[in-house]
C-alpha cells in the first residue's frame, strides 16, 4: 500500500479529466453523427455506385439520348454529358416548380457542373455516373459551367436551364 497523496495532487487531475472526457466525448459525438447520416438517413456523396464505359456513352442508356425527358407528373430527368469543351445539352426548358433529376457523366476527363445560387455542385468524372436532384420553384435563368478546370476552352464549359411558366 503507497501513502495517502496530499489533497493538492488530486487537483491537477480533475483539470486533466475536465480536458479528456470532451476530446473523447466530441469526436465520439461526431462518428456516431456520421454513422446516423450514412446509414439511418441515407445521406451519400452524389454519385456514388453506377459506372459507365465513356467510350461507348452514345450506345448507352440514358446517354445515348441526352436532354430533358419527363419522367412523371413535374417530374423531369436531365442527362447532361461533358466533354471537352461543351455540355450536351447546353439548354433546356423545365417548366416552373418542376422536379428535375440530373444524371450527368462525362466523356473524356473530369469536368464540375455547378448551378450557383443552388446546391448543385457535381463533379463529373469518366466512367462514373452523377446523380442529384433539384427543385426549380423560382422561374427564371439557370446559368450552370464546369467549374474543374479541364484545358484551354474551360470557359467555354456553360449552358443554361431556363425555368419558365408560372407557379
Ligand atoms: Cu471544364
Amino acid at each position: 500500500m503507497t501513502a495517502q497523496q496530499p489533497r493538492e495532487a488530486h487537483e491537477p487531475y480533475i483539470f486533466e479529466l475536465a480536458w479528456i472526457l470532451p476530446s473523447i466525448a466530441i469526436p465520439t459525438a461526431m462518428l456516431v453523427a456520421v454513422i446516423i447520416a450514412a446509414f439511418g438517413m441515407g445521406i451519400h456523396l452524389p454519385g456514388l455506385g453506377t459506372t459507365v464505359d465513356p467510350a461507348r456513352l452514345s450506345e448507352t442508356p440514358p446517354f445515348d439520348t441526352p436532354g430533358l425527358t419527363q419522367i412523371g407528373p413535374n417530374r423531369y430527368q436531365l442527362t447532361i454529358i461533358a466533354s471537352a469543351w461543351q455540355f450536351q445539352p447546353n439548354e433546356v426548358r423545365v417548366p416552373v416548380g418542376a422536379q428535375v433529376d440530373i444524371v450527368a457523366t462525362s466523356r473524356d476527363v473530369i469536368h464540375g457542373f455547378e448551378i450557383p445560387g443552388t446546391d448543385v455542385n457535381l463533379m463529373l468524372i469518366p466512367g462514373r455516373v452523377t446523380r442529384t436532384t433539384i427543385t426549380f420553384s423560382k422561374q427564371g435563368n439557370y446559368q450552370f459551367m464546369c467549374h474543374e478546370y479541364c484545358g484551354v476552352g474551360h470557359h467555354l464549359m456553360w449552358g443554361r436551364i431556363i425555368v419558365e411558366g408560372t407557379p
